[in-house]
């Protein structure tokens, strides 16, 4: 009995849920069409992903669950570079 409840929590996964506040610094986005590439391509990695962009500064964050490197890849296979 206690063995079984101890392997249960092995695999709750901890961090599922929470969402992080997670800021990339992102270049090539020179227009709104390039924002609005940047936030469809995260919001496919995360459809509840919550996205700010800060075009000027090449500042990209983004609220989500997933993990920082699986955002950085959908951005930059979207064709922008991350730098950070
Ligand atoms: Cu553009």
């Amino acid at each position: 009995m206690r063995a079984n409840l101890r392997l249960c929590l092995q695999f709750v996964p901890i961090f599922q849920g929470i969402f992080m506040n997670q800021t990339f610094t992102v270049t090539g986005m020179t227009c709104g069409h390039c924002e609005m590439a940047v936030k469809r391509a995260v919001k496919q990695a995360d459809p509840q992903a919550e996205i700010t962009i800060d075009r000027a500064q090449n500042r990209v964050s983004i609220e989500s669950t997933q993990a920082r490197e699986d955002l950085a890849k959908a951005i930059a296979e979207e064709g922008y570079e991350v730098a950070a």
